[in-house]
């Protein structure tokens, strides 16, 4: 089976780029034996803290965060990162080449439930311009990604990841430690009959929402006349994991309830890295109003609305809000 390492080459991606990924995976394998040891590290529960989204952190969320800042901090490769758990921008090296967002563990409540739970990643080139403590600099539409990807932390640990050719799965092997190909190449596919949405929300959808999941549940009897089935991980990195593997849609579109938030999940670190792999893999990922990877960023911790998934279905679905 092909080391990740060949396929980034085979894939043109830069020796840097290269060797800043190896960096961040280090410390996703380090985040892996930290959440596999659960109760017996004592790192399950909540922190006494809330990050700058006013959401109480885990514990994990802390001690992820703190993995990937000194492992990127100290690499070289880095001029600045950007995460979930931080309220700006954190500088690293002065003459860094790139910038990296992330969510150190997204769907961290599902730790207390032993569920899955993953980190997400997203690479772009440092201006030369810019200072390493400079937010602006992060202020890029996810076109100019260099690489995405997800390290999901399930039953077995995986790697999703794409540099723009194509979106691989790679597995774990814990034996040698390394992430090996296991699924070159995913292809979404472009008819689905699974969705995935927070029904306990729908009260607070907007109308194009409404219609949408209403034909969905309609099944056989309703326009669509297929039966659909429901999914919810409670983790976007599972269930954009389940639609890269046997297709599917998922949605976190904007709703009622805040109107000053434009969506849930957060552009930087979730919506684009998800969008750059699933487009990669065949399919589409749209706001409702536009491609998520051409929203031009206002600030760092941006939320969206994400429709993500089987092209049919996101087209489908997307045409309601014309
Ligand atoms: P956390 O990373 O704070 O646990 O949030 C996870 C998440 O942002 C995303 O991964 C899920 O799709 C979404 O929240 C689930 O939210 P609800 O189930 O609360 O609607």
């Amino acid at each position: 089976m092909k080391r990740l390492n060949s396929q980034l080459q085979h894939d043109g991606a830069p020796l840097e780029l290269v060797l800043l990924i190896r960096t961040l995976l280090a410390a996703c394998k380090e985040i892996s034996f930290r959440v596999s040891q659960g109760a017996l590290a004592g790192v399950l529960g909540s922190t006494l803290s809330e990050n700058v989204q006013g959401e109480t952190q885990k514990k994990l969320d802390v001690i992820s965060n703190q993995i990937l800042k000194d492992i990127l901090s100290e690499s070289g490769y880095v001029k600045a990162i950007s995460s979930e758990e931080e309220e700006s921008v954190v500088p690293c090296s002065p003459n860094g080449n790139y910038l990296v967002s992330f969510d150190p563990l997204d769907g961290s409540s599902n730790t207390e439930i032993n569920s899955l739970i993953g980190t997400i990643f997203s690479i772009a080139h440092a201006p030369q311009w810019m200072e390493a403590d400079d937010p602006s600099a992060f202020l890029q539409p996810g076109t100019q990604m260099v690489a995405a990807g997800y390290v999901l932390y399930g039953p077995s640990t995986m790697l999703a990841m794409t540099t723009g050719r194509g979106t691989h799965l790679y597995t774990l092997d814990k034996t040698h430690g390394g992430f090996l190909l296991t699924h070159p190449n995913v292809k979404i596919p472009v008819q689905t009959s699974e969705f995935s949405i927070n029904t306990s929300n729908q009260r607070h959808w907007q109308e194009p929402i409404q219609s949408y999941v209403s034909e969905l549940l309609a099944g056989s009897e309703g326009p669509r006349e297929k039966d659909y089935n429901m999914r919810w991980v409670a983790a976007m990195v599972g269930d954009v994991h389940r639609v890269l593997c046997r297709g599917g849609i998922f949605m976190y579109p904007f709703d009622k309830r805040n109107p000053q938030m434009p969506g849930k999940l957060r552009l930087l670190y979730e919506a684009n890295p998800m969008a750059f792999l699933v487009e990669q893999a065949g399919g589409l990922a749209s706001t409702g109003s536009g491609r998520i990877m051409d929203v031009m960023p206002e600030e760092i911790h941006q939320r969206v609305p994400v429709i993500i998934g089987s092209k049919e279905e996101v087209e489908n679905c997307v045409a309601r809000f014309k």
